[in-house]
């Protein structure tokens, strides 16, 4: 079993997922949506609403794009915990949210941050004989793909990749959701770190028509988490706030799946620690991850 008190590998990884998915399979689903360049599988769960729950919305959760960013990654898996194991004390207004989550995007990064070189950040991708090792796979979704804050050579930590959506992680999710894109209203990628509730464009320094309201929900997040462990979250758009980035995943669940509430949230900290975030702040963060997903679900299922 997973416990919160230590980051764990890959492998211990997927055993509880498919634990969780054994245990509880009027609820839980699991699914291989593609695989890694390497070829491990990628395991989109779904939590799905009671039976006969009617007017059903889903959102989409990920984690661990870049592969040094651990607490993304047991953000995401606690999120899971608590949608199995206290399902019967979630705020009855979210029930009608179904939660499609991939823990880790990048499993081929993740393993070599944890085996070989811990800042470790692309995926492990040669795509051709004499490039560098590793496509940065929050530059090759296939929205304003290769513009400001991309970069076209391989070596570079912010490789855009051969092409737009090169990359079968990518793919991947990309066609997950495009098998049925309506069904999302929700869209959330977690990062650190930074302690940002980010949303588009990242592109650019624009912003789309309806940032006023996606701003305020991201408003209502910051304010629950702050609530919760009283950590600060800031909340902007990420081209401003951050800086311009074309080719992530956020701009592309916006601009190509038309989901309304894209965000792509940073976790702790603000820098004391950055990527390196000891193991006793695994537990309070997975609690502000999974308030920040069950604030979504309550906005967007009484719309
Ligand atoms: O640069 C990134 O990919 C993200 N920050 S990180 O430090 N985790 O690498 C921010 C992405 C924000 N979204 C867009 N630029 N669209
Ligand atoms: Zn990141």
């Amino acid at each position: 079993n997973v416990t919160f008190q230590n980051y764990h590998k890959i492998s211990d990884i997927y055993k509880y997922i498919d634990y969780i998915t054994q245990e509880y399979p009027d609820f839980v689903e699991v699914q291989n949506i593609g695989n890694s360049y390497q070829g491990v599988p990628l395991r989109v769960i779904k939590i799905k609403p009671d039976q006969n729950t009617t007017d059903i919305k889903s959102i989409w959760v990920d984690g661990g794009i870049h592969a040094r960013e651990w607490i993304a990654v047991s953000s995401v898996l606690y999120i899971i915990n608590e949608l199995v194991f206290n399902r019967d004390s979630l705020e009855p207004h979210m029930k009608n949210i179904e939660f499609h989550i991939l823990p880790i995007v990048n499993p081929d990064g993740y393993k070599h941050s944890h085996e070989k070189e811990r800042l470790w950040r692309k995926n492990r991708n040669k795509p051709t004989a004499n490039s560098c090792i590793g496509t940065d796979l929050n530059r090759n979704w296939d929205y304003h793909w290769g513009e400001s804050g991309a970069s076209k050579y391989s070596c570079a930590e912010i490789y855009r990749g051969v092409k737009a959506g090169s990359e079968p992680e990518t793919q991947a999710v990309v066609k997950y959701i495009m098998k049925n894109p309506k069904i999302f209203k929700g869209f959330v990628t977690f990062h650190s770190y930074g302690q940002y509730i980010l949303y588009p464009w990242g592109y650019a320094k624009r912003v789309p028509s309806d940032h006023t309201e996606v701003q305020r929900v991201g408003q209502v997040i910051a304010t629950a988490i702050k609530k919760t462990t009283s950590v600060e979250y800031t909340v902007g758009n990420s081209a401003t706030l951050l800086y311009p980035a074309a080719g992530a995943s956020d701009d592309w669940a916006k601009g190509v799946a038309k989901i309304k509430y894209a965000y792509t949230i940073e976790l702790r900290d603000t820098g004391k620690y950055g990527f390196i975030l000891p193991p006793s702040e695994i537990l309070s963060t997975g609690k502000e991850a999974f308030v920040a997903v069950s604030t979504l679900a309550s906005e967007i299922s009484s719309q």
